[in-house]
């Protein structure tokens, strides 16, 4: 099994938490920003996203793009333990809580990260070729000014709610024993928040949740943490 991804992308991140809960062996592959869409675009029929999964293995499909759908044949591949929880309630809530933190905050720790890179936290890396890459990124997704004051706002209610639900070091987002999908999604998606001080100081509760995830999953922690 093979991982197409972008080393420092989160949602790529999601599915290697993903595969070392179930303690799957992958190797991954390293696409460059840019010629990615020339190896996906064949694969996936035209999606040019990373995370992209290769069974390698006869009768499964060639190419399985999008986390969650990584993430369903992950369940499909080896059902314990389970990603997606069983039952009719808990698998909905789950799913449900996986697509608001797919499309609404992994969008917005997007927007807050990559603003912060090219201000504040150009120190982290002000070599060109990352502050071109930041450039790009920033120019393609839209990020400046008041889209990036939305998203903090949608961040900010994203947390509010989360804080109760993680605070509690016996409870997951599902309430199983272990975490599952919901938590591993929330893990990697709100990762990238790690390298900017305003989220590191205001939210131990929560670099603890990742960093505790990180660990049952077998992922080397994110940057920052
Ligand atoms: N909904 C997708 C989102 C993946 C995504 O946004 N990937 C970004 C990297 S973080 C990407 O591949 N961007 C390159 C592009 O859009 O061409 C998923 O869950 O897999």
């Amino acid at each position: 099994m093979r991982l197409l991804q972008f080393s420092t992308s989160h949602y790529c991140r999601k599915v290697r938490l993903a595969l070392g809960l179930k303690g799957l062996a992958y190797g991954v592959e390293n696409l460059t920003p840019g010629l990615h869409r020339f190896r996906l675009g064949p694969l996936t029929g035209g999606l040019t996203t990373v995370p992209v999964l290769l069974p390698e293995v006869e009768g499964e499909p060639i190419a399985i793009a999008d986390s969650s759908r990584i993430v369903a044949y992950l369940d499909r591949l080896q059902p314990e333990p389970r990603l997606v929880p069983l039952g009719e309630t808990r698998s909905r809530d789950a799913l449900q809580i996986e697509d608001w933190l797919d499309e609404s905050i992994g969008t917005a720790v997007r927007f807050v990260y990559y603003d912060y890179r090219a201000g504040a936290g150009r120190a982290l890396d002000p070599s060109l070729t990352s502050q071109v890459v930041i450039q790009i990124v920033r120019r393609q997704y839209g990020i400046r000014g008041a889209a990036v004051e939305l998203a903090r706002d949608r961040l900010d209610r994203a947390l509010a709610w989360l804080k109760p639900r993680w605070e509690n070091a016996s409870q997951w987002l599902t309430d199983g024993p272990d975490p599952a999908i919901a938590d591993l999604t929330a893990a990697a998606l709100l990762s990238p928040l790690a390298r900017l001080p305003e989220y590191r100081d205001a939210h131990p509760w929560l670099f603890e949740r990742i960093i505790e995830i990180h660990q049952r999953c077998q992922e080397p922690l994110p940057p920052g943490l």
